[in-house]
């Protein structure tokens, strides 16, 4: 199949599945091109099947705000038409579907079908925003295809939006080949010298992801016993965490190592994750700490149950609810068996349900389905 695929390429779970996906299918033999205003993180060029074609917004003094939409669907239109595309894989709805719409009626009457997948934000925040609702809705619609990465996703997008289509749910997925327990040894040591145990945070600093609480958490659990916390990404709350951090004496003990690449090799040197976000429609990162071994500790919101089984691969929690989550955590770290053994069930449970090679084929399927039109 030859797939165009349009996302965010910043920082953020949606983007990462998205190129997880176009990878993988790329090396199953498709061709994918992705289609964007820059290379999305985690994008590999060096695999022959995979293109970028960057969208470019030309500025005009008449322009307060340069119209990326309409250059996204001119660029999906001349993608289309130069590499024969089968069919384009929108992620994020906003602005992305709505491109796809007008690209789709610009290639009429060749076809050139559409599948919007649905990541959380796009729904929960951007999406129920009067301002967007009436297009999110109508793109939903209008897609040929439309997936969701949780049945939570699925349903509340259903419920909020009145939506009279189908929504397949198809779940984030992780390489568990790649995501495994091949700890960084010199990572260790150089974080907690005398073996500490380590806790962790990834995430884009955004308010939704609470990552003061991860300090906070930290905090209660640094009065009991010796830890470490790392924190992994970069966003608006960053600034916050790292004072917090400052402000209650921790700042020895935590390390904000801003955005990585190959987060699976700082993962696989966890002891425990956390993810104490307001709301979640998957988790991803939590699923990717599971794929690693590392136990989790999350909140009880949105699509997270579906991932993180309460007790078998770590716990979960309320929003805001540090001092339950510290009391979790100290519970899994000072028995060393005891968190070694939930990060086990956790991999187990990872590789049961959201190994990529599992995940691949359902996008395959469906991909085959919106081509033929049935
Ligand atoms: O959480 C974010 O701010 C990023 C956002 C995105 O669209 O990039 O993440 C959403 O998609 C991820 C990948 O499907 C999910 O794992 C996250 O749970 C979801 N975030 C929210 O629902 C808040």
């Amino acid at each position: 199949m030859r797939v165009g695929v349009t996302c965010y390429p910043t920082y953020g779970g949606s983007g990462v599945v998205a190129t997880e996906l176009g990878q993988e299918f790329a090396a199953r033999g498709h061709e994918i091109h992705f289609i964007s205003y820059a290379p999305p993180i985690r994008m590999n060029l060096a695999e022959p099947n995979v293109h970028f074609h960057e969208v470019e917004v030309s500025t005009y003094p008449l322009f307060d705000h340069p119209p990326y939409a309409l250059a996204l669907a001119t660029k999906m239109l001349e993608v289309f038409e130069l590499e024969s595309l089968d069919l384009l894989h929108v992620h994020y709805a906003i602005p992305h579907s709505v491109s796809a719409i007008l690209a789709r009626s610009m290639a009429a009457p060749r076809r050139l079908p559409f599948i919007t997948t649905l990541h959380g934000t796009d729904i929960t925040l951007v999406g129920a925003n009067r301002d967007f609702l009436p297009i999110t809705r109508f793109s939903i619609e209008q897609s040929d295809g439309v997936t969701a990465i949780s049945s939570y996703l699925q349903e509340r997008t259903i419920r909020e939006f009145d939506i009279r289509r189908p929504i397949e749910i198809i779940p984030n997925f992780v390489n568990c080949d790649i995501y495994t327990r091949s700890a960084d040894g010199a990572l260790r040591a150089r974080i907690a010298p005398a073996g500490e145990p380590i806790l962790m945070h990834l995430s884009n600093f955004r308010p939704v992801k609470r990552a003061l609480d991860a300090v906070e958490i930290f905090a209660l659990i640094r009065d009991r016993m010796p830890a470490k916390l790392v924190m992994i990404g970069d966003g608006p709350d960053r600034a916050a965490a790292e004072y917090l951090a400052y402000k209650k004496g921790l700042h020895p003990d935590v390390r904000f190592l801003g955005k990585q690449d190959a987060v699976y090799q700082k993962l696989a040197s966890a002891d425990l994750f956390l993810l104490p976000s307001q709301l979640e429609s998957f988790g991803l990162a939590a699923l990717e700490a599971m794929a690693c071994e590392v136990p989790v500790i999350a909140t009880r919101v949105g699509g997270v149950p579906e991932v993180v089984e309460d007790g078998v691969d770590g716990y979960l929690v309320e929003p805001g609810d540090v001092a339950g989550a510290a009391r979790h955590a100290i519970e899994i770290l000072s028995r060393a068996d005891r968190g070694r053994e939930m990060g086990q069930r956790a991999r187990a449970h990872a590789k049961k349900k959201f190994c990529s090679q599992d995940i691949i084929p359902l996008y395959e399927r469906y991909y085959e389905r919106v081509i033929s039109g049935s």
